[in-house]
């Protein structure tokens, strides 16, 4: 008999608005995994620990301003700072969590006038994410959660155009990797919803091949 092939991890992310519940749903869905024996790790971007990660927290925290393409870029180079990490994890079977990733580099990007394919362009060839869950919370729920803090883009207006560019890079990348959910019920509907989605991208074929690359 032929031996047993060894199924890579997925790549999962999460994307979505401020109090739309995405770090409390990534740590959600590691537990449950690793609970179930799937060895899962978590990471998310920016990643502040990173070299790069220093400067992207002074302009987030609006300590140091930076011009747009510049801080472009900076996330950018977080993501590929971290990428050959993720790579090998996936590639030794570990499902890999993340807590933001390229799709929030075009959608904050694009709003403030960059164009959407330059926008990409610094993100092409990264790991794809078998998985991008968007978390769609409604501005009246995001609101009852908590005011916004005191870093750059946590206005209502910034989260608004966000939204929108969201919705329109979801249509590009496609409903079988791209799922919508409805972030305004609570916590555990939410997290048990993810635990269904996530089942079946575990289950998927695309597992017993190479992770693809991204916008390629
Ligand atoms: P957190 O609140 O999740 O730490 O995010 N952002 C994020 C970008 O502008 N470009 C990117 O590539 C990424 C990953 C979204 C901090 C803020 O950083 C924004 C919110
Ligand atoms: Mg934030």
């Amino acid at each position: 008999a032929a031996a047993p092939s060894r199924r890579r991890g997925a790549f999962i992310v999460f994307e979505g608005l401020d109090r739309s519940g995405k770090s409390t749903q990534v740590q959600r869905l590691v537990d449950a995994l690793n609970a179930r024996g799937v060895q899962t790790k978590g990471a998310r971007f920016p990643d502040r620990t990173l070299s790069t990660g220093k400067m992207i927290d002074s302009y987030l925290s609006q300590k140091a301003d930076l011009d747009d393409r510049a801080i472009h870029l900076l996330f950018s180079a977080n993501r590929w700072e971290r990428a050959s990490q993720i790579l090998e994890d996936l590639r030794n079977g570990v499902t890999v969590v993340c807590d933001r990733y390229a799709f929030s580099g075009i959608a904050f990007s694009a709003i403030k006038g960059l164009s959407w394919n330059w926008c990409r362009a610094p993100d092409v060839g990264l790991p794809q994410p078998d998985l991008v869950l968007f978390l769609r919370v409604s501005p009246e729920v995001a609101q009852q959660r908590g005011g916004f803090g005191q870093e750059r883009y946590e206005t209502s207006e910034v989260q608004a155009k966000v939204e929108k560019a969201f919705t329109k890079l979801g249509q590009s990348v496609g409903k079988d990797v791209w799922t919508e959910i409805d972030a305004d019920k609570g916590v555990d509907e939410v997290h048990e919803e993810i635990v269904r989605r996530v089942e079946q991208a575990l289950g998927s074929e695309a597992l017993d091949g190479e992770v693809k690359k991204l916008w390629e």
